[in-house]
């Protein structure tokens, strides 16, 4: 994982009007962010609508990404699943078509114990020579400090996606675990915090919509201008607030075909857009904050 740093879109996966997974789409949304410059994808995760898709559909999502990328930027493979089989089928299907990393919600839902996700963790790596980025988020259940460090103890477990909004633990983990272990700040939202506390870069689902903000803003925070990354934070969060309180997803997604790469519809129960009344009403909202 130490290859891969930066700005990193949680990339949508483009539907059509059917909600079939839509190939041609994806292609154009991958080249459009590569073209914008991001450092990476981080595919089917949850802004990418995995957990609304067959383990096939995911695995087809990624080969399309992976061909079209053909090494341009890294990949990280999102392969969390609630069955640690299903999770270890989706990560050697990830190794096979090229992906550069692994990464993983853990198991969700009943409530597992520490051990049953450390054991979830260590038999998914077990199975590939990927790295792994485990992912903390308060949509599967937030994991703590002591479980991070068991997680981080695991061979192959080489760091974590932070979308918790602690960010002084960021400075913890790389104080008490190691600054190889990587972290990946998750909240959009406090990009400029993360970073400034030690993030090595950003994954979210608003780099799909605006990226060139937070490039902008992750070299500001690397030349140590806060008050021109905390402006384009402030842009961000504009952004990010108005989209979130209207079905964030297809928002972003009709943001991106604005801007020339029609990223296509959600699955239901996410649903679409719009009237045209909506619609232009949110287009003139997205373009007044944007700017
Ligand atoms: C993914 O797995 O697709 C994401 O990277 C998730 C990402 O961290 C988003 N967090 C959640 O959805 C909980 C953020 O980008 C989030 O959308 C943003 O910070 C706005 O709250």
């Amino acid at each position: 994982l130490s290859q891969i740093k930066g700005v990193l879109p949680a990339l949508v996966t483009p539907f059509d009007e059917n909600e079939n997974f839509d190939e041609g789409r994806m292609r154009a949304v991958v080249d459009f962010l590569i073209n914008r410059g991001v450092d990476g994808l981080y595919v089917t995760g949850s802004t990418g609508e995995a957990f609304m898709m067959s383990p096939e559909e995911r695995k087809r999502a990624l080969e399309v990404v992976t061909d079209e990328v053909k090494g341009r930027v890294p990949v990280i493979a999102h392969i969390g699943a609630i069955s640690t089989n299903l999770s270890i089928d989706l990560a050697k299907h990830a190794e096979k078509v090229g992906a550069d990393a692994l990464s993983s919600v853990p198991p969700f839902y009943w409530g597992f114990s520490q051990d049953q996700i450390v054991s979830y963790y260590t038999d998914i790596t077990a199975s590939t020579g990927l790295p792994m980025c485990a992912y903390n988020v308060p949509l599967a259940g937030l994991f703590g400090f002591d479980l991070i460090k068991k997680l981080a103890d695991i061979p192959g477990v080489e760091g974590i996606k932070y979308t918790a909004t602690t960010h002084h633990e960021i400075m913890r983990i790389k104080a008490e675990i190691g600054t190889d272990f990587i972290i990946y700040s998750g909240a959009d939202e406090m990009a400029m915090s993360g970073l400034a506390f030690g993030a090595d870069g950003i994954i979210g689902s608003f780099y799909n919509s605006i990226p060139e903000v937070y490039l902008a803003l992750n070299a500001a925070v690397a030349a140590g201008d806060m008050e021109k990354a905390k402006a384009l934070q402030e842009v961000g969060n504009a952004v990010i607030f108005f989209t979130l309180a209207r079905n964030p997803i297809a928002a972003i997604k009709r943001a991106m075909a604005w801007q020339g790469a029609d990223a296509g519809y959600c699955r239901k129960p996410f649903g679409n857009f719009y009237t045209e009344a909506e619609e232009e009403k949110l287009k003139d909202e997205f373009r007044a904050f944007k700017t």
